[in-house]
């Protein structure tokens, strides 16, 4: 009597997909996002505790998108080499942490990136003093780095090609590494050019005293992941990305998407949800797109928010058709 009560059961569950972590965070009732510990203009705190950033806007609109409400998220913030387990092991539903997309991190790893929020580059930051002025002159050089980062093996790789001698300094914490080289234990911190300029600003006693070197010595394409084996979830965290793109494209911002959509252009529309059924195939609200920008703002307004005042230009981040890389493929 139990093996044919069981029996239909278990053909039932194999035949049925598992739960989508869009289930789970439906059921939860907010979305948790791992992000980093503190990085201005990525994803810091503010003086109310009211976490800000660019990686911070990509997890509202993920909230926004799956549940509404872009205020639904909670933060676990992470280090460089915490991220990747708290992914995998389910401790967090995305990643939106300043993390480049690498094809190990895409396969062995069992990550899902969902594209690229921001385009950038491994550089150096020196102190002034040392009157170094290029990279090449860092033969000998003492170098700060994190640990389970991309920038610490593009270092070796650097150096290596170039047939320079480095030592390393490796450190873990981010506000630990940032101490050794302001006290001048590292003759130079490398990271990504995002970092570096964020950091001068942010953390450097005096930012005048430190200089960016200009050599870019990689590709650090940084993007959201979220796990292997759940499409329906990378879907939607995917097309929102993209969503925030196209809105730039469209021309659709916080302010003026209302007025937008009450106008006949079909692309805008169709963005918003009054036609088509776009939001069911993902498996959300059909005005997912317009909660995104409504309540977040599309890419270019994230940027411009978060990233201009510390200085940041747009260059590759542009849009595509504006001589950057920013492209989403079409919303239909
Ligand atoms: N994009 C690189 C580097 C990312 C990274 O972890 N950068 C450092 C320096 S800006 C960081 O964010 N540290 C913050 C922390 O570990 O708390 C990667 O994905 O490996």
């Amino acid at each position: 009597m139990r093996i044919l009560i069981l029996l239909p059961l278990m053909f039932l569950s194999e035949s049925l997909p598992a739960q989508s972590t869009l289930d789970t965070v439906r059921a939860r009732g907010f979305l948790q996002c791992g992000v980093n510990t503190s990085l201005a203009g990525f994803a810091q705190p503010d003086s109310k505790g009211v976490w800000r950033g660019l990686d911070v806007d990509f997890c509202r609109a993920v909230a926004a998108a799956a549940l509404g409400d872009a205020s639904r998220v909670r933060y676990t913030p992470l280090t460089s080499q915490q991220r990747f387990t708290a992914l995998q092991s389910g401790e967090v539903d995305v990643l939106a942490r300043n993390t480049t997309w690498t094809i190990v991190r895409d396969t062995s790893l069992g990550l899902n990136f969902v594209g690229v929020n921001y385009y950038d580059g491994q550089g150096f930051m020196v102190p002034k003093k040392l009157k170094v002025t290029s990279a090449k002159q860092l033969n000998g050089a003492t170098i700060c780095v994190q640990p389970g980062t991309t920038n610490e093996l593009n270092l070796a790789d650097y150096f290596r090609a170039n047939n320079m001698k480095f030592k390393p300094v490796v450190i873990e914490k981010l506000e630990e590494v940032l101490n050794a080289y302001f006290a001048g234990r590292c003759d130079a911190y490398t990271t990504d050019h995002s970092g570096l300029v964020a950091l001068r600003g942010s953390r450097a006693p005096k930012p005048e005293d430190h200089v960016v070197l200009p050599e870019i010595i990689s590709k650090e394409p940084l993007g959201p992941a979220v796990r292997h084996g759940d499409d329906r979830w990378f879907d939607l965290v995917k097309w929102t990305l993209f969503a925030m793109i196209e809105a730039e494209e469209l021309g659709l911002t916080s302010k003026n998407i209302d007025v937008r959509a009450r106008g006949a252009d079909p692309s805008v529309q169709r963005f918003v949800g009054a036609s088509g059924d776009i939001g069911k195939m993902l498996g959300v609200d059909n005005r997912w797109a317009y909660n995104i920008v409504k309540q977040v703002g599309n890419y270019g307004e994230s940027f411009d928010a978060n990233l201009k005042p510390l200085g940041f230009e747009r260059g590759l981040n542009r849009l595509w058709n504006q001589g950057g890389l920013m492209y989403a493929p079409p919303i239909r």
